[in-house]
């Protein structure tokens, strides 16, 4: 058994606040007090001065996986790598459901993908592509004995995993009865791609028709018709990458009546709006195809509602939907990458990096900057993913028996963001040249120090595999 003592941090919860000693035996916290004794044998972080948080949970991220001709530019262990020196410790990944096949079949494969390459805890969501009385019975078997409480279905994307609303009802209906939960991409895809069709058509290539072809309203059709499904399922709802007020109206709306339907929105959401996309009409495609992602960035008006949702719960987590391509055709040897879509902004690979990023952007844009407590900042950050997809009180929290999990933080230091000094294999990110306060400087995962002084000092392979429970414990 292996002792470490963090000395001193001021320890923060999502309702916690206070500064003592945290004692770590093994795997798990054993003992949280003042002055704790630290034998010869023990190892002793001095965390005076810090922060000190459970580990990061970001329920929304995609390593390795392939969608069209595209694979994204983090496999397991580049991503999770990027993920730690973030701050964050567990992941819930994506395991594809390819037509045809079980969804137990994909869990396997993405097990195969991340077991011995993945350095921070991880788990999956499926995504169902298809649903027949046999997938039914293999995602009920997934929820029961993988671990597998969750599964992602999409609105959009006729043609390639999109779900039709009987699917997308009768696999709702399934897991409402067995403690799982539908996550839902929500956008109104037959539209979608007939805006787009016509935009093509009328020779409108560049990656600004990409966020004009996908608008609000769209979104929010879905988002209500995602409701109302789940309602008559009486079933738990879950929307992904929310990031429309004429989305998160209905949100609200479902939620003030106690019917049970979530959201998370993403970094990209909250800091980077429409006006991101004014100048990217003409020929420079390439560039402006970083803000390429789905749902595309929206209003003002709709970013500012969604900082005030994470205030009052209408919204109750941030994940990244870290989701990266590289700008570079090449970069890393990685190929179909966001260029492929120079000539036609349909075929840009939607998506982008943030998992190294989250919790320092939302530290400095939401806590500094006054508009969410430092309580309500971890909630976000962990404890509400670990308590809607099954991981608390395991993880999400600094409890004695919780994982050792755990984060210390300077919350003066101040750094400008470059990809040049991050970890993911992507070439680019959003928050190039920002200039934050609030630096991960240690992270321990399950008593294991990953990062020391912003240096990696984990190992590949070390992150396992994180069985969920059944879901609607802590609702
Ligand atoms: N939705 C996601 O959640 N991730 C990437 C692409 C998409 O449309
Ligand atoms: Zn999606
Ligand atoms: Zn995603």
């Amino acid at each position: 058994m292996s002792l470490t003592l963090i000395r001193g941090g001021r320890i923060v919860t999502a309702v916690d606040d206070y500064t003592a000693d945290i004692l770590v035996d093994g795997e798990q916290i054993v003992a949280i007090g003042r002055q704790l004794p630290a034998g010869s044998d023990t190892r002793v972080i001095d965390a005076a001065g810090m922060l000190v948080f459970p580990g990061g949970v970001d329920c929304h991220t995609h390593m390795e996986n392939t969608f069209g001709p595209s694979v994204t530019a983090d496999n397991f262990a580049s991503g999770t790598r990027s993920a730690a020196h973030g701050g964050t410790t567990t992941i819930i990944d994506f395991a594809l459901q390819i037509p045809g096949t079980s969804p137990l079949q994909a869990i396997e494969r993405a097990q195969s993908k991340a077991a011995s390459t993945a350095s921070i805890d991880y788990g999956f969501h499926v995504i169902v592509t298809q649903v027949d009385e046999q997938v039914l019975a293999d995602m009920r078997h997934a929820i029961r004995h993988e671990g597998v409480s969750s599964f992602k279905m999409f609105m959009a994307y006729p043609g390639t995993v999109m779900s039709d609303d009987a699917a997308i009802f009768q696999a709702m209906r399934m897991v409402g009865q067995h403690g799982g939960m539908i996550a839902l991409h929500a956008e109104n895809g037959t539209v979608v791609d007939l805006l787009i069709r016509e935009a093509l058509a009328q020779g409108h290539t560049s990656p600004r028709h990409h966020a004009l072809t996908r608008p609000a309203i769209l979104e929010g059709e879905a988002t209500h018709r995602g409701i109302k499904l789940a309602e008559l399922a009486e079933a738990p709802v879950y929307f992904v990458h929310l990031s429309a007020k004429e989305a998160l109206k209905h949100v609200v709306e479902a939620r003030d009546l106690g019917i049970p339907v979530f959201a998370e929105t993403c970094p990209h959401y909250l800091f980077f709006d429409d006006s991101a996309y004014a100048a990217s009409d003409a020929e420079d495609t390439y560039e402006h195809a970083r803000f390429v992602m789905s749902p595309p960035l929206r209003s003002k008006d709709s970013q500012n509602a969604l900082w005030t949702a994470l205030k009052t719960d209408d919204l109750q987590l941030v994940s990244t939907d870290h989701c990266p391509y590289c700008l570079k055709e090449g970069h890393l040897g990685k190929v179909n990458q966001k260029p492929l879509g120079r000539d036609d902004f349909s075929r840009i690979p939607n998506g982008v990096p943030g998992v190294e990023t989250r919790m320092t952007v939302v530290y400095d844009g939401g806590v500094r900057n006054g508009r969410i407590s430092l309580n309500r900042f971890v909630e976000l950050m962990s404890t509400a993913p670990a308590k809607l997809f099954g991981l608390f009180p395991r993880k999400g929290t600094i409890a004695v028996g919780s994982d050792a999990d755990i984060v210390i933080f300077d919350p003066n230091e101040a750094h400008t963001i470059s990809a040049a000094t991050q970890h993911s294999d992507c070439d680019f990110t959003l928050f190039e040249g920002h200039h934050v306060h609030g630096k991960v400087k240690k992270v321990l995962l399950r008593g294991e120090l990953l990062v020391d002084d912003g240096q990696w000092v984990g190992k590949t392979g070390q992150g396992r595999y994180v069985p969920r429970g059944e879901l609607g414990k802590y609702w």
